[in-house]
C-alpha cells in the first residue's frame, strides 16, 4: 500500500528513500510551456477568475494573492433559492462551475488543476515542495484528495441536511427527517470524524501537508477543513486543525483575497 505521508518517516528506510528520491528527482521532466499556443490579438493579457461568490473559488484568487500575479475576477452570483451558479458560467465551461480561469486562448477548471496549472507556469518554483523528494509524493496526494475523498461527506452533510428543511408535503416530513438523521448519524457523521482524525494526525508530524514549507497543497486543503468548521463538527478538540485555520486566516494574501472576491460565508 502506497502511504505518501510515511515517506519521510521511520517506516521508509531513511537511505534507500534518499536514493530512490535523488533518481526520481533527476528524471523529474518540467513542462514545457512555451508549446501552447501564444496569445492571438484581442485576448485578454491576463489571467481572468470567474469568481462564484461564497465558493472553492476563494482558493484561486488566494493562490494568485501568493505568487503576486495579476489577474481580473469576473463575478458571478448563486441563485438564492438553489444555491446554483448563473447560465452565465455555462458559457466559460460546459460544466457551469467555478472555479473557472481563463489565461488567454486557456480555459482550466477544476480547483486542484488550476492551483497545479498556476503553480508549474508562473509559480518559478515556489509554493511547491522539490520535484522527486518525499514532500512532492504528500503535496500530489492532498492535492488530490481534497475534493475527491474529503469534500464528498461534507457535500453529502449539506445535502442531508438540506433535505430536513425543504418545503414537502407535511405527510412526508417525518419520513424524510428520519431518513435523512439515519444517514447523517449512520454513515456521514463517522466519515466526516475519521477524515478530520486521519488530518489531525498528519498536522502532529509536520507544520503544513506537504512539509515544512507552507505549499499550493494547503491551499487545496483550505476548503474541506473550512466546510467542516462551518457544518462539519470540526471545532477545539481538534487543535492542530483549528490552528491550521488560524494560521492559514492570517495570511497577508489570504486576507488580500476575501477583499477582493468579498465575503466568503464557509470561514466557520
Ligand atoms: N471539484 C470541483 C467542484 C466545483 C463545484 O462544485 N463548485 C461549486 C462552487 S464551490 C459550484 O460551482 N456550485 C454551483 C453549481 O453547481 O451550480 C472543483 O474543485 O473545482
Amino acid at each position: 500500500m502506497v502511504r505518501p505521508w510515511n515517506h519521510a518517516t521511520a517506516s521508509w528506510p531513511a537511505a534507500r528513500a534518499c536514493r530512490r528520491h535523488r533518481a526520481l528527482a533527476a528524471r523529474a521532466v518540467e513542462p514545457d510551456w512555451t508549446r501552447l499556443r501564444e496569445r492571438r490579438p484581442g485576448e485578454p493579457a491576463i489571467i481572468i477568475v470567474h469568481h462564484l461568490n461564497n465558493s472553492r473559488s476563494q482558493r484561486v484568487l488566494w493562490l494568485l494573492e501568493e505568487l503576486g500575479l495579476p489577474y481580473e475576477i469576473r463575478f458571478y452570483e448563486r441563485d438564492r433559492k438553489t444555491m446554483l451558479a448563473p447560465p452565465e458560467l455555462r458559457a466559460v465551461h460546459p460544466l457551469g462551475k467555478s472555479p473557472v480561469i481563463t489565461d488567454g486562448p486557456l480555459t482550466v477548471a477544476e480547483s486542484g488543476a488550476i492551483l497545479e496549472y498556476l503553480v508549474d507556469r508562473y509559480g518559478a518554483g515556489r509554493l511547491k515542495p522539490d520535484a522527486g523528494s518525499a514532500d512532492a509524493l504528500a503535496y500530489r496526494y492532498f492535492m488530490h484528495y481534497a475534493e475527491g475523498s474529503a469534500m464528498p461527506p461534507l457535500l453529502m452533510k449539506l445535502v442531508f441536511d438540506r433535505l430536513e428543511s425543504a418545503p414537502m408535503p407535511f405527510f412526508a416530513r417525518p419520513v424524510a427527517k428520519g431518513i435523512a438523521a439515519k444517514v447523517k448519524t449512520g454513515f456521514i457523521a463517522p466519515q466526516i470524524n475519521n477524515h478530520l482524525d486521519f488530518l489531525e494526525a498528519e498536522l502532529a508530524q509536520r507544520p503544513w501537508f506537504a512539509g515544512a514549507d507552507f505549499t499550493a497543497a494547503d491551499i487545496q486543503m483550505s476548503f474541506p477543513l473550512e466546510a467542516a468548521a462551518a457544518r462539519g463538527g470540526l471545532a477545539a478538540d481538534r487543535p492542530r486543525l483549528m490552528d491550521f485555520l488560524q494560521r492559514i486566516h492570517a495570511r497577508e494574501a489570504y486576507q488580500r483575497a476575501l477583499q477582493r472576491g468579498g465575503p466568503y460565508a464557509l470561514m466557520g
